[in-house]
């Protein structure tokens, strides 16, 4: 089964206390809950991880390259930020999803500029804890089109 790596940055091990009018009652463990299923009905593997630490989570994706078959990752509040969780996803050389809970584009205007979707096959924003069940469904679509035309 090909592997998918559901990474999660800083501060969403908060989500249920977080801000429930914006990012809903889901938690983590919820999102995780939702992921496993949705991987299972997809024939895919996944591994779900969260860090608070920049660092962290570019060792993750380092570790991805020739590991997993694609990438899902919610870089909260790394988004707009880090040239280094860019640089590691370009190397990891595999398909990414960027997932946002919330429609960034309706916030803040400094949470709409994401350096991620630079490298992002595609992003889904807006729909919710939702969103990681649809890019989980994107990929399997992307990683069975890469299959084919091999
Ligand atoms: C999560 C965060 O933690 C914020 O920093 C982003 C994103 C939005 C989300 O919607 O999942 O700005």
């Amino acid at each position: 089964m090909p592997l998918v790596t559901v990474l999660n940055g800083p501060n969403l091990n908060m989500l249920g206390l977080r801000q429930p009018d914006l990012y809903g009652p889901s938690t983590l463990d919820d999102i995780e809950a939702l992921c496993a299923l949705t991987a299972e009905k997809l024939g895919l593997a996944i591994d779900f991880r969260q860090s608070n630490l920049e660092g962290e989570l570019v060792t993750w994706i380092q570790e991805c390259r020739g590991r997993s078959a694609g990438i899902i990752i919610n870089p909260a509040g790394y988004t707009t930020t880090s040239v280094a969780i860019l640089d590691a996803l370009l190397l990891a050389e595999q398909p990414v999803i960027e997932v946002h809970i919330t429609n960034i584009h309706r916030r803040e205007e400094f949470r709409q500029h994401s350096l991620i979707s630079k490298v992002a096959t595609g992003v889904i924003c807006g729909l919710g804890v939702a969103g990681y069940a649809l890019a989980l469904r994107a990929m399997a679509g992307l990683l069975a089109e890469q299959r084919d035309s091999d």
